[in-house]
């Protein structure tokens, strides 16, 4: 535990930790039930399209969050790719600027411009009231992002699909297991779209999966999934290939299995955090509703400057040197990244809270791979350094200096 500024490894210390503490290092279930099953598809050689694999956990995760239909695929954004497509959605979709990149290139991807609104100052979700003031003539649908895993505004947002006649995906990458009212997550608007990536808290090495109760989408995504191949020479449909393969729904099954052990570590981490960073001025971590499910993979930190007198970037640099690996999700916003960036130069007139939010907000490990020494020890460095903003801000500025 460091007592002193010197101590600190950005300014000569050795880093607090010998290996680096990631925000998304993968949680992995039953290391001899994952093999066995890698050993049953070898035995069996079915190793993708739609194996016996891939069907159980379609059931399984249908059955978890009480939808009529899971459709598993590659990956994340393959995923929103063909959600987008079999919503029929073009022209411009309405979608918050505060996400990941993967969001908005699905959209762009297929020709569909995507217009970015702004968030939530509390919630970080799209604002509901900013988006209907986004609709144009040419707007199709919204895509709502459950940032965090915390929900979007689900009902505003629902009505003003039916009063606008737009169509509403919701980017649920960040909210497998979580629910709202009681309802879980995948079962809002006409489909939501999970990322089972790698840095997920429940992986598939790569997948993702869409989930819908509306049996034509799900049909004509099936379809979709696999270039539209109806049966052997009979394709019927604009498709590509979203296949998820055998060996990553062996993962997630194996995965599905420690489903409880993620959150309660992930939930452990959490309420750890929250105890040691109550009192520390001017770092405020976002808090999930106790009362409803939630996966807290996300330890998400809102850092105001003119109260801490360092930066949230001086933090993460801080930080970086100690080996805790801190991630600015999601900055800059997606409007500041291209192509977006030179296509609608002035777009973030219109993002004033988004752009407020990319400059103050840190993401901190957690995960089955974190502890309680390495918490006590992170909030103990943000701790110190708050306690020490003047002077911490003077050593990094003399630093730079040199
Ligand atoms: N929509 C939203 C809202 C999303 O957040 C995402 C993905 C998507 C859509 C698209 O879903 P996918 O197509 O990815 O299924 C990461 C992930 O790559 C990405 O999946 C995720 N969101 C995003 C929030 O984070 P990077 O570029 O920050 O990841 P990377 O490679 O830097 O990894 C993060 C940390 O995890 C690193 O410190 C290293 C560590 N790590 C990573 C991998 C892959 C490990 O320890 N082991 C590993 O195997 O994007």
């Amino acid at each position: 535990m460091r007592d002193s500024l010197e101590e600190l490894a950005i300014f000569g210390g050795v880093p607090a930790y010998g290996q680096m503490l990631h925000v998304g290092h993968p949680n992995i279930g039953n290391h001899e039930r994952l093999l066995e099953r890698i050993n049953h598809l070898l035995e069996r050689g079915w190793l993708t399209n739609g194996g016996p694999y891939v069907q159980e956990l379609e059931l399984r995760i249908a059955d978890l969050l009480g939808v009529k239909h899971c459709i598993a695929m590659c990956n994340g954004t393959v995923a929103l790719e063909i959600a987008i497509r079999a919503a029929g959605l073009s022209g411009e979709v309405i979608l918050p600027s505060m996400t990941f990149i993967a969001t908005a290139h699905a959209l762009q991807w297929q020709g569909i411009t995507p217009v970015f609104c702004d968030c939530d100052p509390g919630s970080h979700n799209i604002d509901p009231r900013r988006a209907e003031e986004m609709i144009t003539p040419r707007t199709s649908g919204i895509i709502g992002v459950h940032v965090w895993g915390r929900p979007c505004d689900v009902e505003a947002l629902a009505e003003i699909a039916r009063r606008r006649h737009l169509k509403l995906l919701y980017d649920a990458a960040h909210a497998f297991g979580c629910s709202h009212k009681g309802r879980m997550i995948g079962n809002f608007g006409d489909a939501e779209v999970f990322s089972f990536h790698a840095t997920k808290f429940f992986n598939t090495f790569e997948g993702g999966a869409v989930v819908t109760n509306d049996d034509e989408m799900a049909a004509k995504m099936r379809l979709m999934k696999n270039f539209g191949f109806a049966g052997f020479d009979n394709v019927v449909y604009i498709g590509t290939n979203g296949k998820m393969s055998e060996v990553s729904a062996a993962m997630g099954l194996t995965g599905l299995e420690s489903l409880g052990e993620f959150i309660e570590a992930n939930y452990r981490n959490y309420r750890q955090y929250k105890r040691e960073l109550a009192d520390v001025p001017g770092v405020r971590m976002i808090t999930f509703d106790e009362t409803e499910k939630s996966n807290y993979q996300y330890i998400v930190l809102e850092v105001d400057e003119t109260v801490t007198k360092i930066s949230r970037d001086q933090l993460v640099e801080i930080l970086h040197a100690e080996n805790v690996l801190a991630r600015r999700y999601f900055y800059p916003g997606c409007h500041q990244m291209e192509p977006y960036r030179s296509y609608f130069p002035h777009a973030g007139l219109l993002l004033p809270e988004t752009e407020r939010l990319v400059q103050r907000v840190l993401s901190l490990p957690t995960g089955t791979a974190i502890g309680p020494n390495e918490i006590t020890g992170i909030c103990h460095i943000i701790r110190m350094v708050v306690s020490h903003g003047d002077e911490t801000q003077a050593r990094l500025l003399a630093r730079a200096a040199r």
